[in-house]
């Protein structure tokens, strides 16, 4: 069974919010350049780069990447907007908002990119290309800003038809058109394939998907291992990777760990503690979540279980000011035995505005994080993983990570 994927991109997303808001900038050539502290840290003209260009500026052949030397060369009337991140992340998750009145499977993707799995809701509007049509006008009311949306069996085709028909567009690929949509497409306008991948696909003779498609898998298994396997995927037009939903009705960020002997020595209490709120604080700032309640789960041999809360001035993804807080609680109470079990969890949750996929870079990480994680999922977990993981993980295979920590029972000790 085919799913139905839609893909949402804004069309110059940082120039249009800078248009609508500044309407003295409407219809003008503009760029936007790097947000105001970036700026003081970065001052040259030459260093200074553009992030966006308007459509206006565009036509001149002003390039997102351009320094402001090279975007005044080829158009000289072009006005410089030093961009507000803040405001671009507002914007974000109030689109957010707007896809999830369409659906619950909304996966936030960058900045000014969303997939939404519409499979199992688009009837409620009428067809796929109506639910396009109504967040395009959504988004349009709210913000007074066009996108492009596009639709297709997956995400590598949803995100390929919106690049097809930008700007303020819409395009459905349907099932049945994908093959010859692709076939004399270039492989490197395919999202995912990269110009290292593209430039050795080339040297195979291989430059557009049609001929990836057809390329036998044990020929790109031998020169790709097992990006090969994707590769030839995506030359078919397959991608089988879910629209993932974002976690934004996690309720907490925890970790616990039942210790591998029970402890009292403050010590080597606190040594896990850090241990722990490095975790968390890790995983919250992975997925770009930041908190203001730290709570610390105990465990006594007995197996009696309390955690006590401590709500902190402003949120946080701070280890330090986790692993600070986990202190604070356990210097106010009386511990009454040794302790079984630890855990340190951050509540109160909330998107870290600032840490957003504003760069490309961060999105490819993005990328490379789902393909690490495709291909564990696959062939077992830490098959792949980082060098400087294997040095970390060291004797414990106590660890258990709970992102909604609810096998706890808690009771708060006042
Ligand atoms: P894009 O979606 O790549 O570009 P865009 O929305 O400006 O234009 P298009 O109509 O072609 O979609 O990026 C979204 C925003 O992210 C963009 O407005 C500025 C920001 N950005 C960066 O900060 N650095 C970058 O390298 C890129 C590519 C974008
Ligand atoms: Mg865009």
């Amino acid at each position: 069974m085919s799913r139905i994927t839609l893909c949402v991109d804004m069309d110059a997303f940082f120039a249009s919010v800078e248009q609508k808001t500044k309407p003295y900038l409407k219809g003008k050539p503009i760029a936007v350049i790097g947000s105001a502290m970036h700026h003081m840290v970065h001052g040259s003209a030459k260093r200074t780069v553009i992030t966006t260009a308007s459509y206006e500026a565009r036509a001149y052949g002003v390039k997102t990447g351009m320094n402001i030397y090279e975007g005044k060369k080829v158009c000289p009337q072009l006005i410089l907007v030093i961009g507000d991140n803040e405001k671009y992340a507002y914007t974000c998750m109030e689109l957010e908002r707007i896809y999830l009145t369409f659906t619950p499977d909304v996966e936030v993707y960058s900045i000014d990119e969303a997939f939404l799995d519409i499979t199992a809701s688009y009837h409620l509007f009428g067809s796929p290309e109506t639910v396009g049509m109504a967040i395009k006008k959504a988004v349009k009311d709210r913000f007074g800003i066009t996108c492009t949306i596009g639709i297709g069996p997956n995400k590598l085709i949803a995100k390929l038809a919106s690049d097809i028909q930008k700007p303020d567009g819409l395009k459905w690929i349907k099932p049945e058109d994908v093959r010859d949509t692709i076939e004399d497409l270039p492989i490197k306008e395919l999202w995912g394939i990269g110009q290292k991948i593209s430039a050795i696909l080339g040297t195979m003779g291989i430059k557009t998907c049609g001929e990836l498609g057809r390329i036998p898998l044990s020929v790109l298994r031998n020169r790709f291992g097992i990006i090969g396997i994707r590769l030839k995927a995506m030359g078919l037009g397959l991608d089988d990777s879910p629209v993932t939903r974002e976690p934004e009705d996690a309720k907490s960020i925890g970790h616990s760990m039942t210790l591998p002997k029970d402890i009292w020595d403050r010590r080597e209490i606190d040594a896990y503690l850090l241990r722990l709120s490095e975790m968390v604080g890790r995983r919250a700032r992975k997925n770009g979540f930041i908190g203001k309640v730290i709570s610390l789960v105990i465990r006594y041999p007995d197996f009696e279980t309390f955690s006590k809360q401590k709500t902190l001035k402003d949120f946080t993804n701070d280890t330090h000011v986790i692993y600070l807080s986990a202190m604070d609680i356990i210097n106010s109470i009386r511990l009454r035995d040794k302790i079984r079990l630890l855990g340190v969890s951050l509540s109160t949750l909330t998107r870290d505005p600032l840490q957003l996929s504003l760069f490309k870079e961060s999105r490819r990480r993005k990328s490379l994080l789902q393909t690490m994680d495709r291909i564990n999922d696959r062939y077992g977990d830490f098959t792949l993983t980082w060098g400087s993981y294997k040095i970390q993980e060291d004797n414990s295979g106590v660890i258990s990570p709970a992102w909604r920590p609810s096998g706890v029972r808690c009771v708060n000790v006042k």
